[in-house]
């Protein structure tokens, strides 16, 4: 390995393109070496303004490339699996932009392949385990200071989403979010999954169910309810409050500053997307990443954060949502036991 860390971004759309220019403007030892993208001049235009950086074709070659020392995806879900494939054989640690793959079952062969590799090489983009706030709530909840944890109510709204937002994706790339989110804070598995389909928005196109309320129950028999709503034209708003049994918690209340001035205002600024809101979650997510590559050749360990159980534990409970979607009833989730990788 060079001295730098040498990534390949495969997938320069919006969140790609975000990330390379965190890797080269925020991120300390490491740099954007090779771009992949299925359009290729946009990959060209970027790869350009970048020194060293060079477009490959075919993002196959691009993970085996031998002045690749990790890869960062954010191609489009349906590629992962193929290109998560190619990352293990090749031994190239890679951060993977959510799902992990678009099903359970192919998660589930991606979680194999790395068990039977004895490395950890996959990890998750769930940045909101790095957010200061995701954090803090946490490690409130671990401190046990609230008691233990019986309830938690979240919300998450987006602004708009594009025009190929499906209800079976406000399910898979909204609510997942909330999925990993109650896995990460409760610290154990989801069961079962209910979606339940309130009068949908007149402003959302025609067919989209939306909003959407979601009813988690975990393993020790809690509930996660989450009001998804993800064309409400107003603000990007992600709310997580937990109700314990000595008290409860919120987060995401997006107060910052709050002015008042003439003629007779008050008010503060709305959070337009998620690149705003978890902006930092992204730096903190990216730079521990390049760290824990860095260090991973004497562990085997080049994670730091949640890895390819998590995206398949996302992608089960996922599966079950859309089931309930179409159903409008209670689905158990169905995931293998961990002790059996
Ligand atoms: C988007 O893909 C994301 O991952 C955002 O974090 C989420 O809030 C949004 O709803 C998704 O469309």
């Amino acid at each position: 390995m060079s001295n730098e860390l040498r990534i390949a971004v495969l997938g320069v759309g919006m969140m790609g393109a975000d990330h390379v220019a965190r890797i080269q403007s925020r991120i300390a030892g490491a740099r954007v070496t090779v771009i992949n993208d299925y359009v290729i001049e946009r990959a060209e235009e970027l790869a350009a303004t970048i020194d060293g950086c060079r477009v490959v074709i075919d993002p196959i070659d691009a993970i085996a490339d031998p002045e690749v020392d990790a890869v960062l995806l954010a191609t489009p879900g349906p590629t992962h699996e193929k290109q998560l494939l190619a990352c293990l054989e090749h031994a190239k640690p890679v951060l993977c932009e959510k799902p992990l793959t678009t099903d359970a079952a192919t998660s589930l062969e991606v979680v194999k392949a790395e068990a039977a590799l004895g490395k950890t090489l996959i990890q998750v983009g769930f940045m909101r385990r790095f957010d200061a706030e995701y954090v803090e709530l946490k490690g409130l909840i671990d401190s046990g200071d609230l008691g233990r944890p019986l309830v938690g109510h979240c919300v998450h709204r987006n602004p708009s989403v594009p025009s190929h937002f499906d209800s079976a994706m406000v399910v898979k790339d909204s609510l997942v979010h909330e999925v990993d989110v109650t896995r990460f804070l409760l610290d154990e598995e989801i069961t079962s999954v209910q979606i339940i389909k309130p009068l949908p928005s007149s402003k959302a196109p025609e067919g989209l169910q939306d909003p959407q309320i979601a009813v988690f129950s975990t393993e020790s028999g809690r509930h996660v309810d989450t009001e998804v709503f993800v064309t409400t034209g107003v603000a990007y708003e992600v709310r997580t409050e937990v109700v314990a049994e000595l008290g409860s918690a919120i987060i995401g209340l997006d107060v910052g500053l709050v002015r008042k001035s003439k003629p007779g205002t008050w008010g503060g600024a709305i959070t337009p997307s998620f690149k705003e809101r978890f902006g930092q979650a992204y730096d903190v997510q990216i730079q521990r990443w390049v760290d824990a590559v860095v260090r991973g050749a004497e562990s085997g360990n080049y994670v730091d954060g949640p890895g390819a159980w998590d995206g398949y534990a996302a992608a089960a409970v996922c599966e079950a949502g859309v089931s309930s979607l179409e159903t409008g009833e209670r689905v158990q989730v169905a995931m293998v036991d961990r002790s059996s990788i």
